[in-house]
């Protein structure tokens, strides 16, 4: 018993997360391939407490196995995925590619889980991205019981969502400030990121937002209700690791401050923190490694009739990514596949 897994991008930040969580969660794993680029080829990667030696994609067939967890960018992903479907192998994506498109279910487990069966489809799942998923987490509960109309969301996003080279740049770019003639100018963000904010997060689009922003509006609707109206604003910060949002909802009914603080303590996949004291919150440093969202400063907004603040944190390239794709994989496993 147990899952042949591929991971497809075994060598970046998120496929070595997948591999790291696969690890750490014990899922039942009969055998597992780390799949990288011709370029990454011979890397090797740990596995628990072995180390793999990646595989090429491009040569690797997918018959027999039973899921494949891709991290690699739209391009690659439009190239192997159908190829790893057509074999029978259920694609579990993480890029933005398949995420729009009508008969694929872009799940967060902990929100939607029934999508699961839409999977045969095309057998490709995708996974949302990763603003969106700590957000739908903390709403969903909210949603049930108070039913939600609008949300106003502004993200502190960390450089790991743009990737490694954005996290060297963020690195050299904070030492560099401090050895004259060491600067570095920027190259993956048009604007110095080291103690500096840039509310620039994908390309522009043409009402003047970006895509991210309208990533989460319209995930927001696909994952959790088409109803809900969702305002985004992305801001990315010179932060390495973690995601942070405050978040204001406007319900059709009245909710009670404390009564959302109860139903988010109960909620899966959230951890309230939640105390009126200098340090009684969470912030993005604390999170990192952390399965949790963590829901902080809760409390009413006075300024409109059923109203509500939040903070919501957490770890983007776990629950944004790698957690949730596994978390998936694990939901497959239990109510389709069965074979764990
Ligand atoms: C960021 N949220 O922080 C992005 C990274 O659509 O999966 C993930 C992009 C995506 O830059």
């Amino acid at each position: 018993m147990g899952y042949r897994i591929a991971v497809v991008g075994a060598t970046g930040n998120v496929g070595r997360e997948m591999l790291n969580i696969l690890a750490e969660r014990e899922f039942p794993v009969k055998e597992i391939a780390a799949l990288a680029s011709r370029r990454s080829l011979g890397t090797e990667v740990s596995f628990g407490d072995k180390t793999l030696t990646t595989l090429d994609l491009d040569t690797f067939d997918f018959s027999g196995w039973d899921m494949a967890l891709f991290a690699i960018g739209s391009d690659a992903t439009k190239k192997y995925a159908p190829i790893a479907a057509k074999a029978g192998c259920v694609v579990i994506d993480n890029s933005s590619l398949y995420r729009y498109e009508h008969d694929i279910p872009l799940i967060v487990p902990e929100v939607n889980p029934d999508a699961i069966y839409d999977y045969k489809n095309r057998n490709i799942i995708a996974n949302p991205n990763c603003s969106t998923a700590q957000m739908v987490v903390a709403l969903k509960p909210l949603h049930d019981r108070a039913r939600i109309k609008r949300v106003v969301v502004s993200t502190y996003q960390s450089v790991s969502g743009s990737g490694k080279e954005a996290m060297d740049e963020l690195w050299n770019q904070t030492k560099g400030m401090y050895v004259p003639g060491q600067e570095v100018a920027p190259s993956v963000y048009p604007k110095q990121i080291a103690f500096n904010v840039i509310p620039h997060i994908d390309v522009f689009l043409e009402d003047g937002s970006t895509k991210e922003e309208w990533k989460m509006v319209v995930e927001t609707k696909k994952i959790v209700d088409p109803m809900i109206k969702v305002t985004a604003t992305c801001v990315r910060v010179p932060v390495f690791v973690g995601h942070s949002e405050s978040i204001n909802i406007e319900f059709e009914d009245f909710l009670d401050e404390d009564e959302a603080r109860e139903i988010l303590r109960e909620a899966p996949g959230i951890l309230v923190v939640d105390k009126r004291e200098p340090g009684g919150y969470t912030t993005p440093v604390e999170c990192v490694g952390d399965y949790a969202t963590f829901i902080s400063r809760i409390r009413q907004d006075s300024t409109i009739e059923n109203g509500l603040n939040l903070w919501c944190v957490s770890d983007n390239l776990r629950k944004g990514a790698a957690l949730n794709t596994v978390q998936i994989a694990e939901l497959l496993g239990r109510k389709v596949l069965k074979k764990g």
